[in-house]
């Protein structure tokens, strides 16, 4: 994907949204940046300043975002870097990580903000990752993205018709 077609989104009225980031820790530097590009979009929003949980690995991510989106957030962002080595591996973790996310957000009507880098180097991430001399900023991206979807669904479904039942209480 080229990041290129990207929208400029106008959100508003998000300053009540309660925001969770939830953080790989492989590849120190890249989740660096790009936590720094989540918490500067959020205080961008003017959200209150994101609950962060911080995981192993990519692998790990959707079940700490299914918890917090459980737990009354109205938007969960994921945070990870995943570079591609010598074996399958790469690609078993990545369809793990991105289909278990995707679920994570269908099933619990919780915005899930998609911001896992998948890369074949490093030096792609760090283009990636918000840092100086980076030509993107995913983290930013990604936790902006959600906080628009969380405020696209609110004005069109109220939270206890989407999740069945008390604010962020997901039901099946
Ligand atoms: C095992 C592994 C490898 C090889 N590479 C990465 C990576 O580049 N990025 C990442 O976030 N996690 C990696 N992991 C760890 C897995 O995501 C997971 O934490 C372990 O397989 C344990 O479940």
């Amino acid at each position: 994907m080229s990041g290129k077609g990207a929208p400029k989104l106008a959100v508003r009225d998000c300053a009540d949204l309660r925001v969770a980031v939830v953080a790989a820790s492989w590849h120190d530097t890249v989740m660096d940046g790009l936590l720094a590009g989540a918490r500067r979009a959020a205080d961008e929003l003017g959200v209150p300043e994101p609950t962060v949980l911080r995981v192993p690995g990519s692998f790990e991510l959707p079940v700490a975002a299914r918890a917090l989106a459980a737990r009354g957030y109205d938007a969960v962002v994921a945070l990870g870097v995943v570079i591609r080595g010598g074996t399958p591996h790469f690609d078993y973790v990545c369809q793990g990580v991105t289909q278990g996310l995707t679920q994570v957000s269908v099933e619990t009507g919780v915005p899930v903000g998609f911001g896992v880098l998948t890369c074949d180097t490093e030096a792609q991430a760090v283009d990636r990752a918000g840092l100086p001399g980076s030509t993107e900023d995913k983290g930013h991206e990604a936790v902006t993205a959600a906080v628009a979807t969380a405020v696209a669904l609110r004005d069109v479904v109220p939270a206890p018709a989407r999740t069945g039942g008390p604010a962020g209480e997901a039901t099946p």
